[in-house]
This record gives C-alpha cells, structure tokens and sequence, in this order.
C-alpha cells in the first residue's frame, strides 16, 4: 500500500511522515545502519519554493543544503567542494583520504557537458540532461520524454557505497505550470530528505524559469523512507517543536537564470578557494542572486569564529543582513547572530550544519 501526503511546505510535509514513521516504521538493518522503514510513500509539496525548514534546531541545514545545490548545477564530482559544506560527506560515502572524486555525484550526471545560455544552443554537439529537457520543454510544452536518468544500472556494481538514491525526475509541462517527479529508491528522512527535496525544488524553479513556465506541483515517490536509530531522539525532539509558518524562498526572477546561476557560481567559488568575501552590487544581477551569495558569505564569516573576536564578527553579519533585499532571511541570520553570541562552543553549532 501507498501512502501520500500534501501540504504547502517541506516543514509541514516533516512534520507528517516523522511521526508516522516512528510509529509504523519497521526495524531493518541496512548499509548505513540501523532504521525505521516505510516504504511506497509520496510527498507532495504544492509550495516548492518553501523548500527548507524553519525548525529552531535544523536551521543550519539551510547552508548544507545550498552548498550540496551548488555542487550539482557546478556539475562537480569533486570532493573537497562538497566537504566545504558537508564535512563528513567522505564518511558517508566511505571514500579513502586518496579519493578526490565521488563517484555517484548528481552535478556530473545533471549538468555534465555544461549549461548553455540561450544564445549557446544552437551551437553545442553534446548537452547536458537538464540542457536537453530545457530544449525539449522549449519545443514541445507538453512532451512526455523530459526524463532525467541519475541512477545508472553499472552504479551497483561501480560505486558500492555511493549508489545515488535518486533514480529518475521528470518534468510535465502543462498550461505554462511546470511540475516535477522525482523517483528516490531510498531516503534518509531525516539528513538526505531535506537536502534533496531543496535541491530538486531548486532545480524545478531553474527550469520553470528557463522555459517561462509557473512553478507546479513538486511530488516525491520514495521506496524505501527511513530514520536511523541514531537520529530518533533528533527527529523526536524536532517534532515536538511547533510547526513554523510557511518559510518559503524568495521566487527566482522571471527570465532565464542562466546569467544569475553562473554569476552565483563564480562567487561560490571564489569564497570557498579564495576565503575571501567577493565584491556584489552588482547592478546587472537581481538581488535574488545577491541574497544568495550574502548566505555563503554567512557561512563564510560563521567559520571565522574561531579566529575572530565575536563583536566584529557580529558586525559583519549584521551589515550583510541589512544588505539583504529580501525579508525572508530576517530570522535565519538573526539565529545565526545570536549563536555567535552565546556559544563558545563554536564546533557543536556549527556540525549542525548536517
Ligand atoms: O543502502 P543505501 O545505498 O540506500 O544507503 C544510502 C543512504 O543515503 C540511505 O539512507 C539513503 O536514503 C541516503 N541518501 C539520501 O537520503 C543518499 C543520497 C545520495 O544519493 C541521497 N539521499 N540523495
């Protein structure tokens, strides 16, 4: 049997499945560990702008989540990208301290080959799977065949401990409102959940702007939904917190986004190789992009804690969030301030992150 679930947020849709699993999910031991298992479950979000969690303790995330989104569109496989962000990701995987690459990364399968502006598309040989459903989108609102294929069958034999959970996504075009299915054979409703439903939320906005389309309805299907024993206590304690209000992310602006993703990008990279805050304002990039940025510079400064006296660092973060255009952060960095104010112990708040 199926079970589904609707609700207009991500928080609304944890809220629903945490519960239930701890109470019906049955005890089976797999790769990862031990967990609590529901399977054939659907979770429909009718807001997927409101892609992340208000929750006191799970706010953090917010960084994991945008730092794994970026690795994708940058259409990385690279280690050392993702550990900025996710620091035991290596873990996760079990990759040695040898490896550099890992082999079941999204970014390589999505966007290897590389976006293309739209003044590119004509020219290019090869595209990338989000290119090519772009351009089938484009020329037929209402095909069928704008699949994205991320599992692999060789991935079993290949990559062992990295096989992605993420199977297929498929878009549907229908009265300029596109929608998206993604298919999970496996999820870890507690870490992978959230981090994958930002992503894929995300990515949906990417391509509803690209081809001028209302973002739809985001739906879910998951084989195998579970909570490791080892979190229980954490999702326990996270559903005794009272639903937040609907937390959703600003809209992407209308147009193509392919200037604003790839300006984001170079400002990503330039914080986490150079460790230095990039220069914004600038006037031909929507504040969308900017805010974006302003929250990996949080990230950024937020790891300086360490090394610099808390009241500077308060500072900072209190300039970059009046430089916010959006409202919608307001709360988020206010939480982040206030960490900086009554921890000393800089380490614990920030492994929250995961
Ligand atoms: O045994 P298995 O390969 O399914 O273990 C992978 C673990 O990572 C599972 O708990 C799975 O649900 C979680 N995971 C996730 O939730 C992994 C990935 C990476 O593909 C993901 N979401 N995107």
């Amino acid at each position: 049997m199926s079970k589904h679930y609707t609700e207009n947020s991500l928080d609304a849709l944890l809220n629903k499945i945490y519960p239930y699993i701890l109470k019906h999910g049955a005890d089976i031991k797999a790769s990862k560990g031990s967990c609590r298992e529901c399977r054939n479950i659907v979770l429909n979000l009718k807001n997927p702008l409101a892609r992340f969690s208000g929750n006191k303790d799970r706010g953090g995330v917010f960084f994991s989540c945008l730092g794994e989104t970026l690795w994708y569109f940058s259409g990385s496989d690279e280690l050392k990208f993702i550990e900025y962000y996710i620091r035991d990701y290596r873990k996760f995987i079990k990759a040695g301290k040898e490896i550099s690459t890992a082999g079941g990364a999204y970014g390589p399968r999505l966007f290897g080959g590389g976006i293309l502006s739209e003044s590119q598309a004509d020219l290019f040989v090869s595209k990338c799977q989000v290119q090519a459903v772009i351009d089938m989108l484009r020329a037929k609102a209402t095909t069928r065949q704008a699949v994205i294929q991320l599992f692999d069958k060789s991935d079993i034999e290949k990559n062992k401990d990295d096989v992605p959970c993420t199977c297929i996504m498929q878009f549907f075009s229908r009265n300029n409102v596109l929608d998206m299915i993604v298919y999970m054979r496996s999820n870890d409703a507690y870490i992978g959940l959230p981090h994958d439903v930002f992503a894929f939320t995300f990515l949906q906005e990417y391509i509803a702007r690209s081809v001028d389309n209302k973002v739809g309805i985001y739906s879910h299907h998951v084989g195998s939904l579970h909570i490791y024993k080892k979190n229980e206590e954490c999702v326990r304690k996270f559903c005794k917190e009272p639903c937040r209000d609907i937390l959703s992310m600003p809209p992407m602006p209308q147009g193509n986004p392919y200037d604003g993703m790839q300006w984001l990008l170079e400002k990503e990279r330039f914080l986490r190789l150079k460790k230095k805050i990039p220069r914004l304002n600038d006037i031909n990039i929507a504040s969308y992009w900017q805010d974006i940025t302003r929250i990996l510079e949080l990230k950024f400064l937020l790891s300086q804690q360490k090394t610099e006296e808390s009241t500077s660092l308060k500072k900072k973060i209190v300039k970059l969030r009046n430089g916010m255009s959006s409202k919608v952060y307001e709360n988020f960095i206010s939480n982040q301030i206030k960490k900086v104010s009554n921890s000393k112990d800089t380490d614990k708040q920030l492994s929250l992150n995961l």
